[in-house]
């Protein structure tokens, strides 16, 4: 059976899955999206990410024609036509048919897209080595010009990072603000350890506010470690104890080296891999129930 995707109300083969060239989601990257993921059957934070998903959208006065009960519906509906228990779901709207101007007014109607698939799992090994990264040219966007809270379908700031990471032989970057302080990495939030404490860049940085972040953040209370979401300088990264990155997709990766700087011992660390330890556990025991 091939994969269905759904595209404005309907399932369709993945083949016959297609937009127009004149969306302006191609043509400009006007549109917004979020990446979700299913363990076990469980839709993780799903409210959160459709809440994202709305005010991604609303920043960019896109109307999604449809209420959020019914995305909710609609992305449990591709999840169970697929017969996917643990999967990657991609929610995107896009601004929809226009001309080849700007003009978002001449896109009548937005179009809604959900992909859901198997999940690509990062390699285990190195989840165990942990992550060697670089700090690359590339700043992070100005919350001023494209604000990084919307997830929009332009990634190229992103992009551009994580090209500069691949030219320097290294799969992740930490992207820098204009001010030189750490924001986070080119799809991953970054975290470090120093005296036992959690520490994590503001919103203000140009730091997405990651929805695995925050349950990251809500773990360690939980474990009783005082977390600060203070602004972070590549020389208390460098010193930092321990480092690690959060991610729908990664969920919680160590890191190991930053800029040839080992971090703490060269080793993932105690309290990172304690807090990855029961982040994995709340994946599988909390979320929006579906049956396939
Ligand atoms: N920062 C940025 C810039 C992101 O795009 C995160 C942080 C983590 O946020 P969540 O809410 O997922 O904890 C993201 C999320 C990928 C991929 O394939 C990841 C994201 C977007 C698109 C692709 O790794 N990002």
């Amino acid at each position: 059976m091939s994969l269905k995707v759904y595209i404005d109300g309907k399932l369709v083969e993945k083949d016959k899955a297609k937009i127009s060239v004149f969306d302006h989601g191609l043509l400009y990257g006007d549109g917004v999206f979020e990446g979700i993921r299913s363990y076990k059957s469980l839709v993780f934070k799903l409210k959160e990410h459709i809440d994202r998903l709305y005010e991604s959208a609303h920043t960019i006065m896109l109307d999604i024609p449809m209420s959020k009960a019914q995305m909710t519906k609609a992305v449990i509906n591709t999840l169970k036509a697929n017969k996917l228990k643990d999967a990657y779901i991609r929610v995107l709207i896009t601004r929809g048919v226009g001309d080849l101007g700007l003009d978002p007014r001449k896109c009548k109607k937005a179009s809604i897209i959900i992909i859901t698939d198997n999940i690509v799992l990062y390699p285990k090994e190195l989840y165990q080595k942990g992550l060697e990264i670089i700090t690359v040219p590339t700043v992070r966007n100005l919350s001023s010009a494209v604000d990084p809270q919307i997830k929009s379908l332009n990634y190229l700031n992103n992009i551009m990072a994580k090209i500069e990471a691949i030219n320097s032989g290294y799969q992740e970057a930490i992207m820098l603000n204009s001010m030189g302080f750490v924001a986070e990495c080119t799809g991953d939030n970054i975290f470090m350890i120093k005296n036992k404490q959690l520490y994590t860049p503001p919103q203000s940085m140009g730091t997405l506010r990651g929805i695995t972040r925050d349950a990251v953040i809500a773990v360690a209370k939980g474990a009783k470690i005082q977390t600060h979401e203070n602004i972070l300088t590549r020389h208390e990264i460098f010193n930092a104890d321990e480092l690690f990155l959060t991610g729908t997709a990664a969920e919680v990766i160590p890191v190991v080296k930053v800029d040839s700087r080992k971090i703490g011992n060269g080793k993932p660390g105690k309290i990172t891999l304690q807090l990855l330890k029961e982040f994995n556990e709340i994946t599988r025991k909390e979320g929006v129930k579906y049956k396939v």
